[in-house]
């Protein structure tokens, strides 16, 4: 096995660029060997200043490139399944961004292809699992400090939608983390998607329904529900509430320092997930590229991409129907037991 990673970053956008710059100033045991966007000029810019690195127009010229050992996929979901499938082929380790692929037909594809592979080369990048508090959490949860878990109440907001965000990325590319949060925080799968479509505010685009209310239940019956939010303007929030037996536990509260000056009290409100979860990246890339230079994987598996996709495909059904949607899985390969 090598001793660094030399790493091609597919997607130079708003999540690539982040991951570019925390490869080539933070993580440890690993560097930024090329750079590949359909936008070469952008590919270009994210080089800049990384020696060694090469600006590239495509995930094959990267894929071959006999400098690039491993691949980190920040491209939209819709390219994921191409990349990855390469990827494997060339049994290289695998950072793919959420979602693993945006249908569940493909993400199961892509399970089999791993499994035909033999072992786990596929790490998805469902970053709150590395958050400090989201960790705490899951600790309690687990060594059962509280007694069962019993419900879980989550508040996902955003301030607003980049263009393009349909009403479906309320499910597939926002409360598709918390489908993986609450696989964490439980070890079970989530059995059942309803989602409530409420009052709606005037603030978002033609389309979209904002906020929704996702309601789901776990295989032993814990009970969890999802404010999904995207144009709440004040800010960024991501937050939950635990009830337990024996207490109450919230995560996620504002952080940073709270002032009183000039007649006015308080602190600053999150602007965005690259400042809210910048840490759990840190720590999440750092455990990929540790584990894959162990011939490993340090993160949620493609399973995880999987049975998350799953519950994004109930979830659609569910804001359309109005109706409590039964989650269907495949039996879960050895591989990932
Ligand atoms: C975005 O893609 C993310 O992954 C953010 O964490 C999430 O808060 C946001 O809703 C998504 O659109």
């Amino acid at each position: 096995m090598t001793d660094i990673l030399r790493v091609a970053v597919i997607g130079a956008g708003r999540m690539g660029a982040d991951h570019i710059k925390r490869l080539s100033t933070r993580i440890h045991g690993a560097e930024v060997a090329a750079v590949v966007d359909v936008d070469l000029s952008r590919a270009q810019a994210a080089i800049e200043g990384i020696p060694g690195a090469v600006a590239l127009a495509s995930a094959d010229e990267a894929l071959n490139n006999g400098d690039v050992n491993a691949v980190l996929i920040a491209t939209p979901g819709f390219l994921h399944e191409e990349i990855l499938l390469k990827a494997l082929a060339k049994d290289i380790p695998i950072l793919c961004e959420k979602p693993l692929t945006p249908d569940v037909e493909s993400a199961w594809k892509i399970v089999q292809a791993e499994e035909k592979l033999g072992h786990k080369r596929i790490q998805v990048g469902f970053m709150r699992r590395f958050d400090a508090e989201y960790a705490a959490l899951g600790q309690l949860i687990h060594g059962h400090d509280l007694g069962e878990l019993l419900m879980l109440h989550h508040q996902h907001r955003n301030p607003t939608t980049p263009p393009g965000f349909t009403n479906e990325m309320l499910i597939n590319d926002s409360v598709v983390h918390e489908f993986d949060a609450i696989r964490f925080f439980t070890g079970e799968e989530i059995t059942s998607v309803q989602v409530r479509l409420g009052k709606a505010t005037r603030n978002a685009p033609a389309g979209q329904h904002d906020p929704q209310h996702v309601l789901l239940e776990t295989e032993t019956g814990v009970l969890a529900d999802v404010e999904i939010f995207v144009n709440a303007k004040f800010g960024y929030e991501v937050a939950t509430q635990a009830s337990f037996e024996d207490g109450i536990v919230n995560i996620g509260g504002d952080k940073g320092p709270y002032t009183r000056s000039a007649g006015h009290w308080g602190g600053n409100v999150t602007p965005g997930f690259e400042e809210r979860f910048g840490a759990a990246y840190d720590v999440e890339i750092q455990s990929w590229v540790d584990a894959a230079l162990r011939g490993e994987i340090g993160g949620p598996t493609a399973w995880d991409g999987y049975a998350t996709a799953a519950c994004c495909e109930a979830g659609v059904e569910a804001q359309k129907s109005g109706e409590k949607v039964k989650v269907r899985l495949n039996i879960k390969p050895d591989l990932y037991n």
